[in-house]
């Protein structure tokens, strides 16, 4: 077995510094493995023999001669009860980066060897602490950018998305063992009304595994953010709203058209969802060379965009430039704005439109419509609960997608009465790909991979 290409040796002690690099008022030093407790005791002034595991002993590192170099507390984590599930011990120190690192380097001389990214997770995965979702779901959390991904991501850890594999797994096994006991005992055919309930089962377990599939979509939106495009005719109002929805002066508010002619990109949050915010040019018909050229960008960004907000002057009303440009916009991610609502007398119906909102930009009235419109179109089904399961990594996904195919062969193959040992491939791959998500199977490559992608004292 190896560990990102060294070769693991179960029980070797390791350290690292688990803070970030930096100051901060404390840095903390982890060492862990079969002797941690020893080479902790070697830069440490008091004895840790008969300190309990899980408490706090206050203390010095002090080096080989003896010389006191920080005053620091130990808590040593023993054997099954550590994060990783061998022995460890954590020193926390004063947070200075050449403090941290030079109690590491004597922990280093006293025996440990230097952990690699992601090592002490490893070991907590090696030692059946934590199952291969839950790794992830360690540094899914720590990037977690908004209250969503973190809830997201607490969840897969506490082992909610493993819960749900191992359920499939297991129904899976049960229909396994029906079809496999057909093979040996061909004879022993199943009556009609028992192939009907396995076609049945399986169906059920195909659909569930579609439906988390189906997570994916929010759970890349609730990770990457979303890009969110206002697009409109010259002077129509997209600067002020970006402004408006911004809170400040971001872009360059003008009675002139054409004065945006470049993209203004700037972040915000909605609704726990980070946002990319993109101001574009005014499309129009144009000779001038640096706005067509800005209006060509637009046209990229509308493209690339998760969603798009369409602006119009409410007040100028609905001609056939804006007909032209509405007929250009995807109808499923639009947000039709009515803007310079304002400016109208009397009452204004945008109904006909792509999810149609009224405001006023220079007002800042209806935002609060616009950002529960915004929401309606970007979560199909409403926000994920806390409790929901969302598929939030790709290989999960893909994992998921195969383990779903095969359950759909396996179905067609049940109804067209294939026999069950053409049909056994299919059961056990859909196991197989269930299984690496949990990482009962999977490879060297890509465990190390995977972990290699943690920072180092993770
Ligand atoms: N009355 C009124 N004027 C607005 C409103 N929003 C923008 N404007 C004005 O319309 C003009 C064009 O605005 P701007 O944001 O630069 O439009 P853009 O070209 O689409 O970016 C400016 O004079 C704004 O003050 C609004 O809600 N009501
Ligand atoms: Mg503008």
């Amino acid at each position: 077995m190896h560990f990102t290409h060294r070769p693991y040796i179960p029980g070797e002690t390791i350290a690292a510094i688990a803070t970030p690099p930096g100051e901060g008022g404390v840095a903390i030093i982890r060492i862990s493995g079969d002797d941690a407790i020893i080479v902790g005791q070697k830069i440490f002034s008091r004895s840790l023999k008969n300190t309990p595991s899980h408490t706090v002993k206050y203390g010095h590192v002090i080096d080989s001669s003896g010389k006191r170099i920080d005053d620091v507390l130990a808590i040593p984590m023993l054997g099954k009860r550590s994060f990783t599930g061998e022995n460890t011990l954590e020193i926390h120190c004063h947070g200075g980066a050449l403090i941290s690192r030079r109690i590491l380097e004597l922990a280093l001389n006293a025996g440990a060897r230097p952990a690699g990214p992601g090592e002490f997770s490893f070991k907590a995965f090696i030692n059946g602490k934590i199952d291969l979702s839950q790794a992830e779901a360690i540094a899914e959390l720590i990037a977690a950018k908004n209250e969503i991904a973190v809830d997201a991501a607490e969840a897969q850890l506490e082992g909610k998305l493993s819960e749900k594999i191992k359920d499939f797994q297991e129904q899976l096994t049960e229909i396994a063992a029906v079809l496999e006991a057909r093979v040996d005992f061909p004879d022993e055919g199943l009556e009609f009304s028992e192939e009907e309930v396995i076609i049945a089962d399986i169906a059920a377990i195909s659909d569930k595994i579609k439906n988390l599939i189906d997570t994916f979509q929010n759970g890349r939106m609730i990770h990457e953010g979303l890009a969110i495009c206002l697009v409109g005719s010259p002077n129509v109002g997209k600067s002020s709203l970006m402004n408006a929805l911004l809170d400040k002066n971001r872009a360059i508010v003008s009675s002139v058209p054409g004065t945006t002619r470049d993209i203004l990109e700037d972040d915000m949050r909605l609704n726990g969802i980070n946002i990319r915010l993109i101001d574009t040019a005014g499309i129009r018909e144009t000779t001038e060379e640096i706005e067509a050229e800005g209006i060509r960008r637009t046209h990229s960004a509308i493209a690339d965009a998760d969603l798009v907000l369409l602006v119009l002057d409410a007040n100028k009303g609905i001609g056939e430039e804006e007909k032209n440009l509405i007929a250009k916009m995807p109808e499923a991610k639009t947000v039709t704005i009515f803007n310079k609502i304002d400016l109208i007398k009397g009452d204004f119906d945008p109904k006909d439109f792509p999810h149609p909102v009224k405001i006023s930009a220079l007002n800042k009235w209806g935002l609060e419509d616009l950002t529960k419109k915004i929401d309606e179109v970007i979560w199909e089904k409403g926000p994920p609960s806390k409790e929901e399961i969302i598929i939030t990594n790709i290989r999960h996904k893909n994992a998921l997608q195969k383990a779903h195919e095969s359950c759909e062969r396996l179905t067609e193959g049940l109804i067209q009465g294939i026999s069950p040992e053409f049909l056994t491939p299919d059961i056990r791959n859909a196991l197989y790909e269930l299984g690496s998500i949990i990482g009962t199977n999977v490879s060297e490559d890509i465990l190390s991979a995977i972990f290699s992608k943690f920072c180092i004292g993770k």
